[in-house]
């Protein structure tokens, strides 16, 4: 596996690549063109620039997340074509800049959906926390501006305030778009995409549904094992993965995350590892990734993605805010530094005691 943590980009972040860099083990950085938009081709000069800044720090660009995917191919009205074609255009381009790894979403109108962004657990450290009762009584139209003053200042992927501003529009454009619909849409854009991706071995990690299942009756369809397998299946190329993501996937605890990542050996080419604490099944918090703090076994997942022979980007997830840190909620220096070493540590004693046998 190679360490890696997300970084949004200078002027976006407020965690520095220098910063990153002196993380023990962290060798590289998951990033984006932060400023572009779903649908635009990237520019290759940005590319490069972005690739260079991070390989003057003493990293690598380990992958990107995400290159976005546009609405009216989620939604398959006859634009998306047009728009397929700019997402080939900036594989390619990516391709070119020797970037394998690219993790993406199929998730309608919202990306990742939390009820808080600043909980306030017992050791005094903040997280973001999901109470679906906060869901249900809430109109979607004002989920953005019930959890925008938590965000101290800065924006929050998927949550782009012009895109917070066109929800109702947003929703429209998916009143007909079930399930299957939503399946198929994502099958036939990664049937167009499969070509470019075996020329530059670019290899897609679609990014789990979070939670693991449906938001305002919105359609979900990357939430358990089966689903995955289906789409897996429906487009049988090594290039189609996914990102496993434990703290999406384990918002459902009928998902079993071990046993998941055994059985997609092969097909997981970027983890996001991190835990959560539980207070009923309709409630949950973000932890430290310790596995004592949450309910997460993480050795166990750990020595899953070992055990398989996982070999890509790998990165701590939602931090806790603590230690002060003023920052984007989930992505703070800090607590994602203790992860990364946590992570680290469990990597280093189960291939120590799988290599002494
Ligand atoms: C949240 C992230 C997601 C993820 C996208 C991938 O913190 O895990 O926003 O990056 O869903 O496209």
């Amino acid at each position: 596996m190679i360490m890696t943590l997300r970084w949004y980009g200078t002027g976006y972040d407020t965690v520095t690549l220098k910063q990153i860099r002196q993380i023990p083990g962290v060798r590289g950085v998951i990033s984006t063109l932060y400023g572009t938009k779903p649908g635009e081709v990237w520019e290759r000069e940005e590319i490069k620039a972005l690739k260079d800044e991070i390989e003057a720090a003493g990293l690598s660009l380990s992958g990107i997340e995400s290159v976005n995917v546009h609405d009216a191919i989620k939604t398959g009205v006859p634009e998306r074509d047009g728009y397929i074609a700019n997402y080939i255009e900036t594989l390619r381009r990516l391709g070119e800049a020797d970037v394998h790894t690219v993790c993406y979403n199929f998730m309608p109108v919202f990306d990742w959906t939390r009820t808080e962004l600043a909980r306030k657990r017992a050791d005094g450290s903040t997280v973001l926390a999901y109470t679906q009762a906060a869901v249900d009584a809430l109109d979607p139209e004002k989920m953005f501006a019930s959890i925008a003053g938590d965000t101290n200042g800065s924006v929050m992927p998927g949550w782009e305030p012009d895109r917070m501003a066109r929800v109702k529009e947003l929703f429209a454009m998916y009143s007909d778009v079930d399930e299957e619909k939503l399946f198929s849409n994502l099958v036939y854009f990664l049937k167009a995409i499969m070509p470019v991706c075996n020329e530059f071995d670019i290899k897609m990690a679609i990014h789990p549904d979070d939670p693991a299942w449906s938001v305002f009756g919105l359609p979900r369809i990357v939430t358990s094992l089966d689903k995955i397998k289906r789409f897996l299946d429906a487009v049988d190329d090594p290039h189609n993965g996914i990102t496993f993501c434990s703290g999406s996937y384990g918002t459902n605890p009928d998902n079993d995350l071990p046993d998941m990542i055994r059985a997609l050996k092969g097909r997981i080419h970027f983890a996001h590892v991190r835990n959560l604490k539980f207070n009923s099944r309709d409630d949950f918090e973000e932890a430290a990734h310790l596995s004592s703090d949450g309910s997460f076994d993480m050795y166990e997942i750990v020595r899953a993605l070992y055990e398989t022979g996982f070999d890509g980007p790998i990165r701590p997830d939602h931090g806790r805010t603590i230690w002060g840190e003023v920052a984007m909620p989930g992505y703070g220096l800090y607590d994602r530094a203790l992860g990364a070493a946590y992570i680290n540590g469990l990597w280093e004693a189960i291939e120590k005691s799988e290599t002494r046998k």
